[in-house]
């Protein structure tokens, strides 16, 4: 799909890589990402304040921020587990 103008945009991969045949969600809210389930790796928020939950239906561990992400791997939700994968629905805040 095609993003609209300032969504937040969704990479599969780290470092925004949205080459070849890697996959990118974009909208402003997602209650349920669909096939984008547990994939996100890097985020861009284009300055928007967003919040992202590990459930869908903005459900379950969230965190909220308008800073892009290069790698999810080094965001932690807990001591022992990051985002990387981990996000199932966002919206706007
Ligand atoms: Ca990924
Ligand atoms: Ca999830």
């Amino acid at each position: 799909m095609i993003p609209a103008a300032n969504a937040t945009i969704l990479y599969e991969n780290s470092n925004y890589n949205a080459s070849g045949a890697a996959r990118t969600y974009g909208a402003d809210n997602a209650p349920n990402v669909g096939s984008f389930d547990n994939a996100a790796t890097s985020i861009r928020n284009f300055g928007y304040n967003v919040r992202f939950y590990q459930d869908a239906g903005y459900l379950g561990t969230n965190f909220t921020s308008s800073y892009d992400y290069n790698d999810l791997t080094s965001l932690m939700m807990n001591p022992w587990w990051n985002w990387n994968d981990e996000i199932s629905s966002y919206q706007r805040v």
